[in-house]
């Protein structure tokens, strides 16, 4: 039989998040043609005047980027509104654009279906613009545009509660929200902050650099994470023991700013970094919410999508062999039957290594065949079965006797979803995964390891 579930287990709404890796974040509006990131909600919707918006643009952006899902801005703190709502004058039907008949919730939400990309929306909880923010009026207005929102657009893959300057959005708010997205859209993933947690598919981890931590838990303490500052850590890390199953969306511009900004056209993030990021985030056992802003044309610049399309060349020529393919497979403590040590090469998530009940820890040797060079590695957990190895290494070695440790990949905790790790270029003939600990016998899909072009 197959190892029972530990702790916490992600429903079907997070498996599909974690299996989306990458997501793309659209910061477009007010903001955009006031350059500014956090307007105050005066500024006079006659400004609002992309001269070229094509949101087919941005997805044909996100096709060379290999990223299948957007989640775009209806709605920024400063409350003007991308789509023309019936509850409020300040939005697009207001400004001189398409003469006050466009719509670019619309022709997101178009522009993805066409192209088979997730739409996800970010409706802000905070509001600088309408007066009755804070109030239970707001919170009937809210609901109002998210029923809108959810009602009129097509499947709606993520919704946004952006926790920036909510504090005043209090449980009895999201009660009220999250029953509206639960009856319109079911399958829709929440990304939750403060006060929404209790509603939360995935969580913020802490901070807008990119950097999930390591170790980075998909379990956490959800009703003790109120109030950020004093829970930064818990966030970035997660909690090995939490009580509920909040995986990490990590959300970073690719630029300084959220909204687009012509003079941090020298500041795009280059392929290095984003490499970084990736390792960093979708390597970290969390998915990568990466923002393109969109300029005063209402297009995504070349210097963005240059670089988008360099990380996904990259991500294709590192992860295209795993060099363990083919290798002997040997363990310690297998299961037996169905959860063969090959399994982990065997590139199908479906079929995994398990030990028997007993042993939560394990070693488990591959066996080359030859030298190789590599520098790369990456571990893929059972997630449906809950977090059970908690402190792995590995080693290689050139005459499967002596091991030497590669430092980077030495005292690991977690693994979840996708572990990554890279670091100087080793060769080996032998590589061998210690699991010196663990909550319950252990459920491995991958391992992997690969050489950087
Ligand atoms: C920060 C919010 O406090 C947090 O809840 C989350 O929404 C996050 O933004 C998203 O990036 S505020 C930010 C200025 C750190």
């Amino acid at each position: 039989p197959p190892p029972t579930p530990v702790g916490p287990v992600p429903n079907a709404r997070q498996i599909e998040w974690y299996h989306r890796e990458m997501i793309a974040f659209f910061h477009f509006g007010m903001n955009t043609f006031a350059e500014v990131n956090e307007g105050d909600g005066t500024a006079s919707p006659h400004l609002f005047n992309p001269t070229a918006l094509n949101c087919n643009q941005w997805t044909s952006v996100l096709k060379s980027a290999g990223i299948s899902t957007a989640i775009f801005v209806a709605k920024h703190a400063d409350g003007f509104c991308n789509w023309p709502t019936a509850h409020t004058n300040y939005s697009v039907k207001n400004s001189p654009w398409k003469d006050g008949k466009g719509d670019v919730v619309r022709e997101f939400a178009n522009a993805c279906q066409d192209s088979g990309i997730k739409a996800g929306i970010y409706l802000g909880p905070h509001d600088r613009h309408d007066s009755r923010y804070g109030t239970p009026d707001y919170s009937t207005y809210y609901a109002s545009q998210l029923s809108e929102l959810l009602r009129n657009y097509g499947p709606v893959w993520e919704i946004w509660w952006d926790g920036a300057g909510a504090d005043q959005i209090t449980s009895s708010f999201y009660d009220r929200w999250a029953d509206t997205v639960r009856t319109l859209q079911p399958n829709c993933v929440v990304f939750g902050t403060k006060n929404s947690y209790r509603y939360a598919d995935c969580r913020w981890m802490g901070n807008e650099s990119g950097l999930s931590g390591d170790p980075c838990w998909s379990t956490i303490n959800p009703v003790s994470i109120r109030e950020e500052e004093s829970h930064i850590a818990q966030l970035n890390h997660g909690e090995v023991n939490g009580t509920a199953y909040v995986p990490a969306e990590v959300d970073v511009s690719i630029r300084p700013s959220w909204f687009y900004h012509k003079e941090e056209d020298t500041q795009v993030k280059s392929v290095a970094d984003l490499w970084n990021l990736y390792f960093n985030s979708v390597g970290h056992n969390s998915v990568l919410l990466l923002n393109f802003p969109p300029d005063k044309r209402g297009l995504i610049s070349a210097i963005d999508s240059a670089r988008a399309a360099g990380l996904q060349q990259l991500i294709k020529a590192t992860f295209k062999t795993n060099l363990a393919t083919g290798a002997v497979v040997k363990s310690l403590h297998p299961r037996g039957g169905d959860y063969k040590p090959t399994n982990m090469i065997d590139d199908n998530e479906r079929t995994y290594y398990a030990t028997n009940d007993k042993a939560v820890t394990d070693t488990i040797t591959f066996n080359l065949g030859q030298k190789k060079t590599f520098d790369v590695l990456m571990l893929q957990e059972v997630i449906e079965l809950g977090h059970r190895t908690t402190g792995w290494s590995v080693d290689y070695s050139s005459d499967g006797k002596k091991w030497v440790a590669i430092p980077e990949a030495t005292n690991k905790q977690s693994i979840g979803y996708k572990w990554l790790v890279k670091f100087k270029p080793v060769t080996a003939s032998s590589v061998r995964l210690r699991v010196d600990s663990g909550k319950a016998s252990l459920a491995i899909h991958t391992f992997g390891i690969y050489k950087q072009p």
